[in-house]
């Protein structure tokens, strides 16, 4: 990939990343993603088709509930909006070039700022779009999937398709509409739907049966929209159980997949499953994986980790290899993911305030994942872990274990073989034996 400025330079003491291996002490180097490293019949880079998240890279300036930003961006000077989110752009695509990222993506609002005029919304999209439609072609980054913030606007304090208001809801589509032409025109893989406030504060004030109905009728007329217009990807949800609203739809992912089944959306939906979003449902990540996979709906990934001393969603970067590596066994497992990729759903901390401190972070979020894909495919090709777990199940390979599989055996004929096969033996799990077996390849 060749490095792609605009017409300044923003990160100008970092030059493009590179692989250089495991011994380097180079902090700018990449030690374990080497993008065409095969591994299990793809290259690093195929496998996990890495995408850079517009908004906490570039829009996000570290401020919190406590205080302001403290991340001051060169690319925000303008006051022209358009020609200010032109900047931002060249600066995007200046650090995606260069730390060597395929892919990227991005809410409507956070390409260009968006007023209460909803044509001139979609003239200031319109004219990033036809931006970016260049800059792709020049660098060859291509669009992961595109959104629309339609939870940050005080008019979707209620809501946005869930609005008791549906005047509001027509907002919502509005927005929607114009992301999904964006999303369309660039030729990106994926549309995602989060539903921050598509839930409730307090049942007192809330038709639930009412919200859920117009949930899923609001995403049939986008998704008939879409095709409509030539959209041929993968619509996404992606659950989280809570934050900024108490309770949120789409919780999780077997919830998720009930309702995409209950309103027959399962064939143009997948999931897009994030780690802090599992963690804050009580999940773990890879839990989240093998239910999305074992359904057939793992769409996309949005990494990045929580905190475990507190309950809210962090979005640090990746950096913890035995969980990932779980994670990847299920990957690989699966056969990795329907059409989606790995976005850096994650922001560096407040007090990271060096142009370099992004670079930082991502090189330690594709390190991760390249060296907790390589170390689960390791596991899986040279260790007794599948053989172990397949074993665990034999007594369904034949006899009345297979009987019972294919449905043919009833109560009485269970009973029956309670009684003449005595008491089990007991068969341990080796938890411990397994869990050693990951610190081993590592
Ligand atoms: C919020 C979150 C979003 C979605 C896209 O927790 O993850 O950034 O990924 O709207
Ligand atoms: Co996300």
């Amino acid at each position: 990939m060749q490095v792609l400025l605009g017409d300044k330079e923003y990160f100008k003491s970092i030059n493009q990343i590179k692989y250089e291996g495991a011994e380097s002490d180079n902090p700018f180097a990449f030690r374990w993603y080497d993008e065409n490293k095969m591994v299990a019949g793809k290259t690093l880079k195929e496998h996990f088709r890495f995408a850079c998240a517009y908004w906490h890279s570039f829009v996000n300036d570290g401020s919190d509930p406590f205080g302001p930003g403290t991340h001051t961006f060169e690319w925000n000077k303008k006051s022209d909006a358009v020609e200010r989110a032109k900047d931002k752009m060249d600066a995007a695509f200046e650090f995606i070039t260069k730390i060597n990222l395929p892919f990227y993506c991005f809410h409507d609002v956070d390409i260009v700022d968006y007023t209460k005029d909803v044509k001139d919304n979609d003239r200031r999209l319109q004219a990033l779009v036809q931006y970016a439609k260049q800059k792709q072609k020049d660098s060859g980054v291509k669009l992961l999937w595109g959104t629309a913030n339609v939870f940050s606007n005080p008019r979707y304090m209620n809501g946005a398709s869930t609005n008791p208001d549906f005047h509001v809801l027509s907002h919502a589509a509005a927005q929607v509409k114009g992301a999904i032409d964006a999303t369309i025109e660039l030729g990106g893989d994926g549309y995602v739907f989060w539903g921050g406030r598509e839930g409730y504060m307090t049942l007192l004030n809330t038709d639930m049966k009412r919200e859920k109905e117009h949930f899923a009728r609001f995403l049939h007329t986008a998704k008939d929209y879409a095709r409509k217009n030539g959209f041929k990807g993968t619509f996404l949800i992606e659950p989280k159980p809570m934050e900024p609203t108490k309770h949120q739809y789409d919780y999780d992912c077997e919830t998720v997949i009930g309702f995409l089944r209950q309103w027959d959306l399962l064939n143009d939906f997948k999931i897009n499953i994030e780690v802090n979003h599992a963690t804050l449902a009580g999940h773990t990540f890879q839990h989240e994986i093998q239910v999305a996979a074992d359904a057939g709906v793992l769409g996309s990934l949005d990494a990045n980790r929580g905190d475990y001393q507190n309950g809210w969603d962090t979005d640090q970067f990746p950096n913890n290899l035995n969980e990932l590596t779980e994670a990847m066994l299920i990957f690989l497992e699966a056969g990795g993911l329907q059409g989606g990729g790995i976005n850096f759903d994650a922001k560096i901390r407040r007090s990271s305030t060096d142009a370099a401190d992004l670079f930082y972070a991502h090189i330690g979020g594709m390190d991760t994942f390249a060296r907790a894909l390589i170390t689960a495919d390791n596991i899986l090709n040279k260790s007794d872990f599948k053989q172990f777990r397949k074993d665990r199940y034999s007594s369904y390979d034949n006899g009345k274990g297979k009987a019972f599989e294919e449905g043919k055996l009833s109560m009485e004929d269970l009973h029956a073989y309670a009684v003449e096969s005595g008491e089990p033996e007991a068969k341990s799990g080796k938890q411990e034996y397994l869990e050693n077996i990951i610190n081993r390849y590592i």
